[in-house]
């Protein structure tokens, strides 16, 4: 993505014509007619650093009336002058998380959580203080004792190697005349703690201990400004965070609290100098996403006392999160342990065995008084809870965190399990965006798996905006791209793991620019550049087309329950598939070269697709659902053979249900619906015997499993993988019928065709990047009626399931027909 900001508005009221956006006295596009912008790149002078500029958005509409919208945006830091610091490591004792059973990947200590202070005096009154701070870990600051920002988890997570985030917040209101303490405490996070399932290495995986930088920008009421900035003035001491760590949990023994210690007044004598580590500057750039923040707080649906002094919490929701506890006055050195799980077993236990080595269990030894716990450096994917070493429970919640995207889209219909699944994938979505696109939240995993995150996009665009969580994505992506063209399987990239990209796992460093580009209308996300150089890699290492060589750990078509897709075909029509959206990527940018380049590669591709895959006219090696779907989906087929494809495709879903994996999933009802079998799209959603999304649901799901059926050998079965959610777009984009034409971006030429199925009424709603999309469909007497909001600036072609089409403006619009189908 290009730095400059880009200056995006949302549509309301009549359709425009042109616009103008001016920032701050420093630019002006001047009046622009273009009725289909609904976004600007800055293209003034050089912005300063460190500087808040307002900015706004005048609209005319064809009447030549105008209407303006105003806000703001402020710039980071071109410069850093600040060192990086940290608590000398060979100082601090390391400390064993409590363990259980094999410990063969645990046998390294924990360090305590570093507390760095620093008093700084303010001569006057101070008009801004702006608080630029990042961590190799994670950082929790605070101004004067009180939190700094609503982030959590932050800075977040990247290749540290390539990219450090940092963030700006807003401290004015914290800041005094005379003394003040700037205080954060540290934890490992992604950087030093445990992440996936790869023991933590020697070198751990991306350093050893984590360190700190940040610079309080003060700016006084008389002009002047200053800087305190992370130096070796810093002390750092230790106290009740006795370690932190993503997967093993959080241990606070507030016998070791050191009260006041991030405030003025504080003795810090016996603290100890930090030490600088560093002063490049070269990796930080500015976060460009939403934090993680604590979105919410879910109270227990049923707590049941195991013992004296043991407690079981169910939430009634699979989530990611942590607990918060009131704690009641305990005997001092009381532990309090808390552990978490997803399931129970049959005694009625937590069933932890799915966790692998994630410990997930948080703990608090009590000093005595009353206290409220609530850990700040962990997370864990859990339901239910297990409270012991107290007797009598305070009050208990449950945080939500998550990638704090805008919720965008709404979806509801007359079969209340539909709605239940709809529900379970909107929570698989919090709680797997969490910094990067999760593939689970609970187990020793937590990677950001780039098949799971391709194939929930259009689900995931459709809930919430993600259009700033997934750019920040697609740097990891970017980051993670090797130089010869290779994406890997996850990112941000861990060394060791899985690092050769496999077939429609790689290919998302493809797929996922193409589809965001589509739903939000913005050309940087295609960089063509990257995405070109990922399909010459498969091609220089595949001349003759067929992609066999260099598929990495070749997943295929990963938890399909029925026969294996033959690993060539699926990998061959991703191939395709990346060469063909990489060419319209560089039709987009104007590269006619390449785009011509790229097409002819994706037309030699299909032919030799055809050739080695297609035997007999809509026959495909290996007869498999998936086959058919990539292949009718990505366009592979000539297309006197699409119909009968589609026909063997559709004999095989009314054969066996649904027999796709990862890679398919997506499909089945989108291509089964585009093909004139809504009806059995219909009868899919709505199966309840397994392999089912309703299987699920029936058995009390409240979030997408891993495995269609949620059996499986417990070290991996996850019931929070959003992979098999990915029916969600459909729900949206198939029931509701909320599309758009092939060509349009950003839901310009929106196409509306609900499919009714057996259903008797739907609605969703869909705050797009250009507007408010709604659909609402209901049968009653005899009739269909439907209501169709379309944004300003769009236009809408509707089909009736009764076969009727009428083309319409933006507003709002009620159409009936008298034939149901
Ligand atoms: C599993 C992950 C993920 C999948 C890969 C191939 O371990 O959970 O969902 O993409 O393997």
């Amino acid at each position: 993505m290009a730095d400059s900001p880009l200056l995006s508005w949302q549509l309301r009221g009549a359709d425009p014509v042109a616009f103008q956006v001016e920032v701050g006295g420093v630019w002006s596009s001047g009046r622009v007619t273009d009725p289909a912008a609904i976004s600007a790149r800055y293209a003034g002078p050089p912005l300063r650093p460190g500087t808040r500029y307002d900015w706004q958005v005048t609209l005319w509409d064809r009447d030549g009336t105008p209407g303006t919208a105003r806000s703001w945006f402020e710039t980071g830091l071109d410069t850093w002058s600040a060192a990086w610091i940290a608590a000398d490591p060979d100082a601090v004792e390391h400390v064993d998380p409590p363990t259980e059973g094999d410990l063969a990947l645990r046998d390294h200590g924990l360090l305590p959580c570093p507390q760095l202070r620093r008093a700084f005096h303010a001569r006057s009154r101070v008009a801004a203080a702006r608080l630029h701070i990042s961590a190799k870990g994670l950082y929790a600051a605070t101004v004067n004792g009180h939190r700094a920002g609503d982030g959590r988890l932050t800075p977040g997570w990247t290749d540290y190697r390539r990219r450090i985030q940092y963030q700006t917040l807003d401290v004015t209101r914290w800041i005094a005349e005379g003394e003040n303490v700037l205080g954060v405490t540290l934890a490992d996070g992604w950087w030093s703690g445990y992440v996936g399932f790869d023991p933590r290495r020697p070198g751990y995986h991306y350093g050893r201990f984590p360190e700190l930088i940040a610079e309080l920008h003060l700016t006084y009421a008389d002009g002047s400004a200053e800087v305190v900035g992370t130096d070796d003035a810093w002390r750092v001491g230790h106290g009740h965070v006795r370690y932190a760590d993503l997967l093993k949990g959080e241990c606070h023994d507030l016998r070791a609290a050191t009260p006041g210690w991030d405030r003025p007044g504080f003795d810090d004598a016996g603290w100890r100098p930090v030490v600088v580590t560093g002063r490049d500057h070269t990796r930080l750039a500015a976060s460009p996403d939403e934090p993680v923040r604590a979105v919410r707080e879910i109270a227990p649906a049923a707590v049941t006392r195991l013992g004296p002094a043991a407690h079981l919490v169910d939430f009634g929701q699979n989530l990611a999160g942590r607990l918060r506890l009131a704690l009641p006055e305990l005997r001092p050195g009381t532990r309090v342990v808390i552990r978490h799980a997803e399931t129970l077993d049959g005694a009625g236990r937590l069933d932890t065995a799915n966790l692998r080595t994630a410990d997930a269990t948080d703990v608090l030894v009590s000093a005595g008084p009353a206290t409220v716990f609530e850990p700040d450096f962990t997370y864990h994917g859990f339901r239910y809870a297990e409270i012991s070493g107290v007797a009598d429970l305070g009050e208990v919640s449950a945080v939500v965190l998550h990638s704090d995207t805008a919720w965008a889209g709404t979806f509801e219909c007359s079969d209340p399990e539909v709605n239940r699944l709809q529900r379970n994938i909107e929570w698989g979505q919090r709680g797997n965006f969490v910094s990067v696109p999760t593939d689970c939240p609970q187990r020793d995993e937590r990677l950001g798996w780039m098949a799971d995150a391709q194939v929930f996009l259009p689900a995931a665009c459709f809930n919430a905006d993600v259009a700033a969580f997934f750019a920040k994505w697609l740097r990891d992506v970017r980051d993670a791209q090797t130089p010869d063209g290779g994406f890997p399987n996850v990112a941000p990239r861990l060394s060791g793991v899985a690092e050769e990209g496999a077939p429609g796992w790689a290919d998302a460093g493809v797929l996922v620019p193409w589809q965001l580009y589509r739903v939000y209308g913005d050309p940087a996300f295609l960089d063509v550049d990257s995405m070109a150089a990922w399909v010459d890699f498969v091609h220089r290492h595949n001349p003759d087309l067929i992609w066999r060589a260099r598929t990495g750990p070749h997943y295929a078509d990963w938890l399909a329950p029925g026969p294996a897709t033959p690993r060539d075909l699926l990998a061959t029509a991703f191939f395709h598939r990346s060469a063909d959206l990489t060419a319209r990527a560089a039709g987009v940018h104007g590269r006619t070269a390449d785009e011509e380049r790229l097409r002819r590669l994706a037309g030699d591709i299909r032919t030799a697709f055809i050739k080695t895959f297609a035997p007999a006219p809509g026959r495909l090696a290996g007869d498999t659902q998936t086959g058919y779907l990539l292949a009718l989906a990505f366009g592979l087929l000539p297309p006197e053979w699409v119909a009968p494809a589609a026909r063997r495709l559709a004999e095989l879903v009314e054969e066996h249900g649904p027999q796709t994996g990862f890679l398919g999933v997506n499909l089945l009802c989108p291509v089964l619906s585009a093909h004139g079998r809504a009806d059995l799209a219909h009868a899919l959603l709505r199966r309840t015997d397994p392999p089912s999304w309703l299987h699920q649901v029936r058995n009390g799901a409240t979030t997408v499993w891993e495995r269609w059926d949620g059996k499986g050998a417990p070290s991996m079965n996850s019931f929070n993988h959003y992979a098999f959610g990915s029916i969600g777009a459909w729900l949206y984009g198939g029931v509701a019928g909320i599309g758009q034409a092939p060509g349009s971006v950003a839901y310009r030429e929106l196409v509306i065709r609900p499919l009714p199925g057996d259903l008797s009424w739907a609605r969703a709603s869909y705050e797009s990047a250009r507007g408010r999309i709604a659909v609402s469909w209901e049968r009653a007497e005899g009739a269909f009626h439907l209501a169709v909001t379309v944004p300003p600036g769009s236009t809408a072609t509707v089909h009736l399931p009764d076969g009727q089409t009428h083309h319409v403006p933006s507003g709002d619009h009620l159409f009936r027909s008298t034939q149901e189908t």
